[in-house]
């Protein structure tokens, strides 16, 4: 009997540990060698530009990010996976301007914890499964690795020009995590560019945010506007919003790789009655005490009550339905500025006596010097 050679070894670990991946529930599973992050300098470029905005921790680790040797010395093999989120289609929400429309991946519980305590399972099984000593990190989304990079060498995807990786059988709807270890494994082949003279993402966008094929002005796409800003979201993109309250899905939605894309066998992804079609009304009613009731365990509470209701007052200025007036003089007396802010500017945009009246009443009252700012400006709205 010939003897079993070391690559053969290493293809048997290979294969133990992706049919493990599987059984722990990920959809997709590569294997890539670590080297320098191949877009690493599109990457600066993209630093230099300033498109982080006010993730400022983009621009620290930049090392670790080119290379992922620096985040774990010694490492040899990058195991990425993806666990699709698809939730079913929601053309209804794009039509219904007074109910407000989550990201996809949001409308559930945050994957985070999810993918992070399956890929720890992981991890404890590629250490029973090597007989050697094994030394990995795990991590999904906030560690400083461009994943995405990584991913594709993996052969999860390649870059759609909206810069979300796209597998040819699951389209764009999913999410990566991955495992540094200091053991070689045996490698896949990168993925390969299938988007060809396609632009469709580049046109949908509604606040412009992909500057060029493959690059996001963070600062302009809405997922960074309604999630990760802290502050007012500027005033010249509030209308590209449209009813968008946490996240975005347009460049997705329109990518012909996701015409046939499988829904998630994932459970945790399912909407709740809060996450599906919300009515803006509702949402902009919920006190501190619903809000975490509502969204605890969700990735909705990142933007903490204000940040979701600032959103949500942008919305309903957006949804040309003066029934929503009343809700938003409500508004006007919230206890966060930012939320009184943003509701001036939304009643701006009705434009009805009511709204009128009230915005000289709350500007009596006023003491914030930004919510004034823009209580003036919505009176100047009206002739
Ligand atoms: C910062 C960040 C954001 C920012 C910035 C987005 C961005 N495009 O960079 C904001 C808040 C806007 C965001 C939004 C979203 N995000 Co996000 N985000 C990240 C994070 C933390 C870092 C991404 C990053 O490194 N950006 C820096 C820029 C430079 O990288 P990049 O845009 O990918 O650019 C690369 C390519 O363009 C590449 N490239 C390839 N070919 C070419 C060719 C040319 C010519 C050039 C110039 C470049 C180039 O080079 C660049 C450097 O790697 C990752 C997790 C991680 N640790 O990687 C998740 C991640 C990318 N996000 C994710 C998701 C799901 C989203 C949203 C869909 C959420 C939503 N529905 O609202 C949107 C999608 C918006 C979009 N069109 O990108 C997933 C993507 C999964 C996937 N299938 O690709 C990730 C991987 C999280 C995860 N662990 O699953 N995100
Ligand atoms: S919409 Fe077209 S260009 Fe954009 S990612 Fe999809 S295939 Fe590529
Ligand atoms: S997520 Fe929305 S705003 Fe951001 S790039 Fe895509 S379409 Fe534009």
């Amino acid at each position: 009997m010939a003897a079993t050679t070391g690559d053969e070894l290493m293809d048997t670990l290979t294969q133990q540990i992706k049919a493990r991946a599987v059984e722990l529930g990920f959809d997709l599973v590569g294997v890539a060698p670590i080297s320098n992050a191949p877009n690493a300098d599109a990457f600066e470029d993209w630093l230099a530009h300033g498109y982080e905005g006010e993730m400022a921790y983009m621009a620290r680790n930049v090392e670790k990010r080119r290379h992922p040797g620096h985040v774990l010395s010694g490492a040899r093999s990058l195991v990425a996976v993806a666990l699709n989120y698809k939730q079913p289609d929601d053309e209804l929400l794009v039509d219904s301007p007074i109910h407000g429309r989550v990201a996809q991946y949001a409308r559930g519980i945050d994957y985070h914890d999810l993918m992070n305590d399956r890929l720890d399972s992981l991890l404890i099984s590629i250490k029973e499964l090597a007989d050697i000593p094994v030394r990995g990190k795990v991590y999904v989304d906030t560690g400083p690795v461009l994943e995405r990079d990584f991913a594709v060498l993996a052969g999860l995807g390649w870059y759609g020009k909206h810069t979300n990786l796209i597998n040819r059988n699951m389209g764009s709807w999913f999410l990566i995590g991955e495992i540094l270890i200091d053991l070689e494994l045996t490698y896949d082949k990168k993925a390969t560019d299938h988007c060809g003279t396609c632009t469709r993402c580049i046109e949908a966008c509604p606040t412009d945010a992909i500057t060029e094929p493959y690059v996001v002005d963070a600062r302009r796409c809405i997922s960074y506007l309604t999630i990760e800003l802290k502050g007012a979201i500027p005033e010249q993109l509030r209308t590209g919003l449209g009813n968008h309250v946490f996240g975005c899905d347009d460049c997705q939605d329109v990518c012909p790789w996701n015409r046939r894309a499988p829904e998630a066998q994932e459970p945790a992804f399912k909407a709740t009655h809060i996450t599906d079609h919300p009515s803006l009304v509702k949402l902009l009613r919920l006190t501190t005490e619903d809000f975490r009731a509502n969204f605890k365990g969700s990735p909705i509470k990142r933007t903490k009550r204000r940040g979701l209701l600032r959103n949500v007052a942008i919305a309903l200025g957006n949804s040309n339905d003066t029934e929503v007036v009343q809700p938003l003089i409500g508004a006007l007396d919230d206890e966060e500025p930012l939320v009184r802010q943003h509701a001036a500017w939304a009643l701006g945009r009705l434009r009805t006596q009511e709204a009128h009246c009230a915005l000289n009443q709350a500007k009596a009252g006023e003491e914030d010097p930004d919510v004034l700012d823009q209580i003036n400006l919505a009176i100047s709205e009206y002739p």
